[in-house]
């Protein structure tokens, strides 16, 4: 009797913990056909850099956007607060210190954010995505940091990643995302100044976490990759006339959360990024110029892997890899070799659920600097490179 009583009580535990929204709690099981990565030090400083918080009380955020929005020449910040509905703005008072105040207090499950020229006018706008609203959104920037919301779509089911880009390549910039429940890639075409037009790649991305965009092939044209949850990263071949041909690059990436492109191994042709959660993995896909990819572990304790940022962070040249994993509170730096061998050097594992990755010089001394959103520790926090 105690036996079974104790049986049902784990069961509805997992169901419930299945089913609590997004970012569903998973065991963590280490990827077991690579070897283990070199480790470095173990905290910001040793690593080289000031860790300073610049926001507390952010409920469950996802992701920042920092860019110099009201044109003062220092970097502010936009982040989300999924618990409370909100799209906040930090605008820099000078010497890091930023001001609070609300930009939207009203987008129902906001999560990824991201920046970009939506309307052409030189400033730098901020868009969003409303999870729970089904909503992505704009906001229009008057250059002073004052802040205008445009509804893109209000039925975009479980509006999950957006991407501001010019994805068919005629001067102004689209908007190409991702629908969690929706399962669904689609991109809103920019007819002039900010008018969008809904295009729909594919309603079978199981649990689309995140969509970005390279030109995978060379062929000039961009393509969209994409992780979804279900257990795919995937490629969407672009013919030129934004008409995509989905190919399947692993189709057992399990909880597959994040992909970011990038040259890993500098021989001209676009490798890809990728946070397996499920796997506790960071691995990169190399691309044999074609489209064809293979399969190469970078982590495999990154225990609930979520975010990756291909990106050349100590600026020598090649592309390295930021990483955040929730389960064991790490951000890590991978350094590339410049043919995509790594070594490890951990800048934090003491980050409450590290989400959000995002690089920015933000004092402006031409090292990259990197803001996380922390989403248990409801924090932003910056890693300063000394
Ligand atoms: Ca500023
Ligand atoms: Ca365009
Ligand atoms: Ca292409
Ligand atoms: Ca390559």
């Amino acid at each position: 009797m105690f036996a079974l009583a104790l049986l049902l009580f784990f069961s509805a535990g997992v169901s419930l913990a299945q089913q609590s929204g997004d970012d569903e709690a998973t065991p963590s099981v280490p990827a077991s056909d690579a070897a283990t990565p070199e480790s470095a030090p173990a905290d910001a400083d040793a690593a080289g850099f000031t860790k300073q918080v610049v926001a507390t009380n952010v409920k469950k955020t996802h992701a920042t956007a920092a860019a110099d929005y009201d044109s003062d020449g220092d970097i502010d910040f936009a982040v989300t607060d999924y618990r409370n509905h909100l799209v906040l703005y930090y605008r820099n008072k000078g010497g890091n210190q930023f001001e609070r105040t609300v930009l939207d207090g009203n987008l129902k499950g906001a999560y990824p954010i991201g920046l970009g020229d939506v309307n052409k006018d030189g400033k730098m706008d901020i868009v969003a995505a409303g999870y729970l609203a089904d909503t992505f959104v704009w906001y229009r920037n008057d250059g002073k940091g004052n802040f205008t919301r445009i509804v893109i779509d209000n039925h975009a089911n479980g509006a999950h990643s957006i991407v501001v880009v010019d994805l068919d390549k005629d001067g102004d910039n689209d908007l190409v995302t991702s629908w969690q429940d929706g399962n669904t890639i689609a991109w809103y075409e920019n007819s002039g100044g900010s008018n969008f037009t809904r295009r729909i790649v594919d309603t079978k991305s199981t649990k689309a976490k995140r969509a970005e965009v390279a030109d995978m092939n060379g062929d000039g044209d961009l393509d969209i990759v994409s992780a979804s949850f279900g257990g795919q990263v995937s490629w969407f071949e672009n013919n030129g006339n934004e008409q995509f041909t989905k190919h399947v690059i692993d189709a057992a990436a399990r909880g597959a959360y994040y992909v970011s492109p990038a040259d890993v191994d500098k021989d001209g042709d676009m490798d890809l990024y990728a946070a397996i959660r499920r796997e506790s993995a960071i691995v990169w896909y190399r691309n044999d110029g074609g489209g064809n990819f293979s399969y190469h572990v970078i982590d495999n304790k990154a225990h609930g892997a979520r975010t990756v940022l291909g990106v050349d962070f100590d600026k020598d040249g090649d592309m390295d890899v930021l990483a955040a994993s929730v389960d064991n509170d790490t951000v890590a730096w991978h350094r590339n070799d410049g043919k995509g061998n790594f070594t490890r050097v951990v800048l934090d594992t003491k980050i409450d659920g590290p989400y959000g990755l995002e690089v920015v010089d933000i004092n402006k001394d031409n090292k990259l600097d990197l803001l996380v959103a922390a989403n248990m520790g409801a924090q932003v926090v910056l890693y300063r490179r000394n």
